[in-house]
């Protein structure tokens, strides 16, 4: 199985510590994004959308990071990560979407903006993390995961831009409750770091 990387993305950080909680070996392949190898041939081919991360699995070639979750947990992990009851698995997706759309513009975008000189509207993203962050904080009042009483990969796709944001210049300590759900994946075996986290 290899991944083209990119170390300081979360989204490819997303598939490295999934794989790393679920002890699955990943060929890294890192990828030179400064120099645009992404927008080139054969990366180009292989996601067309020019983004990483890109995931193969012998044929298999997936691009975005939550449909790779997806694929290693229903087939390397089983019904732990990703029910297959279809209430609580669209209590997992919703969270994946949340992942791919107001984690992403919000507390990904504010870090775009801060540590890659990104032209995205910093206030906007800013105000939209308060709005996601606050959602979340609330959620996890009384629960200890997101989605089940367990962690599942709505977790793992929702955990690494909260917990970038500092780097998007956003407060965290506020938010009592999500950072005891982060604690608690920090404390999970096989957890891996990134810069950053
Ligand atoms: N929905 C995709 C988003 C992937 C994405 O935005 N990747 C960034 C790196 S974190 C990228 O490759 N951007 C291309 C660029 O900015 O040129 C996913 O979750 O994997």
């Amino acid at each position: 199985m290899k991944l083209y990387d990119l170390e300081l993305s979360g989204n490819c950080y997303k598939v490295r510590l999934f794989a790393s909680l679920i002890h699955l070996d990943l060929e890294i392949i890192p990828v030179n994004f400064l120099e645009g190898e992404h927008k080139a041939e054969p990366l180009l081919t292989l996601n067309p959308f020019g983004e990483l991360p890109i995931f193969i699995d012998g044929e298999i070639i997936l691009r975005d990071s939550q449909s790779i979750l997806i694929y290693l947990a229903g087939k390397y992990a089983g019904e732990a990560w990703w029910p297959t009851t279809p209430h609580l698995q669209a209590e997992v997706a919703q969270w994946l979407f949340t992942a791919a759309n107001e984690i992403q513009h919000g507390p990904c975008s504010a870090r775009l903006v801060d540590l890659f000189n990104y032209s995205l509207d910093k206030n906007l993203a800013l105000a939209k993390s308060t709005k996601v962050l606050t959602i979340i904080n609330q959620h996890l009042e009384h629960r200890e995961w997101l989605a089940t009483k367990r962690p599942t990969i709505a977790d793992i796709a929702v955990f690494p831009y909260i917990a970038l944001a500092h780097e998007g210049g956003i407060d965290m300590s506020d938010y009592t409750n999500i950072n005891r759900w982060m604690n608690s994946i920090k404390a999970l075996d096989g957890f891996l770091a990134m810069p950053g986290i």
